[in-house]
């Protein structure tokens, strides 16, 4: 083990050592450095070890294993403790089906989730909190003059990383977080889809609050994505996002796919006996669905009921 660095510790600008061979490094990625670790302007070390990753979040561009898009696997971030999965209320309006993506890769990385809800300005959260009114999901609304104490608390004391579609307030949230952060900030389109603004992820330690001890934490901005690919995720863990459908399938028969095909998938019993919302075993069965190759291509984060773009 190596000591971690402090808040009064020099930033130290490193590269990569060839005998770290392809292993890449990734933002959270705790490592040892040798070299000039004054932080001294034109000082550089060397990352010379990565430490082992207690987390991996991961993401492919499509869901399908099959095709080479599917496996394209990037790490978004190690180490990370909990996933933000940032969604707008409007202006890009929210997508269940994206969060339930996020539920499911937080999950199988074991990383908790917390869900922020932006924009509550602009619309209010009883149709997407409905949604997930059987999980005991931790939540945050967040308008422009809402009081950040409650996220602040949540954050202390991990390394938080936030995902999200573009536009959706990501880069806002963390200026005004951690003010020296100086986060490109972008527009929302006509159409209500952001920009693309922020182009890579940065980890920003939180300022110390006045009231509060301990260390305040850590938040991760990244670039907004289009979808969540979960290529990697097996079917058997898809479930994990889902833990309000997980009990019903002890009852399923040996092997049961629990597709829609299936005769005796018991989360049929299971919705239609008012123990889980159908509209989450619709999104699960998407799901599955996308991962062989079928689904709609074009708006596989869209669950019937969320709102439509630019409405
Ligand atoms: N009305 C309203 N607008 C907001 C809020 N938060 C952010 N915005 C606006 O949303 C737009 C996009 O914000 P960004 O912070 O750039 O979004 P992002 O998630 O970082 O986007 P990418 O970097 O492209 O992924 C900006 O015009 C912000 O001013 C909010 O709570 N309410
Ligand atoms: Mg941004």
């Amino acid at each position: 083990m190596f000591p971690d660095a402090g808040p009064d510790d020099p930033t130290v600008t490193a590269m990569r050592a060839r005998e770290l061979g392809r292993k890449s490094v990734v933002v959270g990625d705790r490592v040892s450095l040798v070299g000039d670790t004054s932080g001294a302007s034109g000082a550089l070390a060397r990352i010379v070890r990565i430490a082992e990753r207690r987390s991996v979040l991961r993401r492919t561009a499509e869901d399908d294993a099959t095709t080479a898009e599917g496996r394209l696997e990037r790490v978004v971030v190690a180490n990370a403790d909990q996933l933000v999965i940032v969604s707008a209320l409007a202006d890009p309006p929210p997508r269940t089906g994206f969060i339930d993506r996020c539920l499911v890769a937080a999950y199988d990385a074991d990383i908790e989730p917390l869900l922020c809800l932006t924009k509550a300005d602009l619309a209010g959260p009883e149709a997407v909190l409905g949604y997930y009114t059987e999980l005991e999901l931790p939540y945050v609304l967040i308008r422009p003059d809402s009081d950040l104490a409650a996220l602040r608390a949540l954050l202390a004391g991990r390394v938080s990383v936030m995902v999200g579609h573009s536009g959706v307030g990501k880069s806002t949230l963390v200026n005004r977080l951690v003010p020296e952060a100086g986060r490109a900030v972008g527009t929302v389109s006509a159409i209500g889809r952001g920009r693309h603004t922020s182009t890579s992820a940065v980890a920003l330690r939180l300022p110390p609050q006045p009231n509060a001890d301990g260390d305040p934490g850590w938040i991760i901005d990244t670039p907004g994505v289009r979808s969540f690919g979960l290529a990697h995720v097996s079917a058997e863990s898809l479930l994990h996002g889902f833990p309000d459908l997980v009990e019903a399938t002890v009852d399923c028969p040996a092997n049961c796919q629990h597709t829609a095909e299936e005769a005796d998938c018991a989360l049929d019993a299971w919705v239609a006996g008012g123990k889980a919302d159908p509209r989450r075993l619709a999104s699960y069965r998407r799901l599955l669905a996308s991962r062989s190759g079928e689904g709609d291509p074009r708006e596989p984060e869209r669950n019937p009921g969320d709102p439509l773009a630019g409405s």
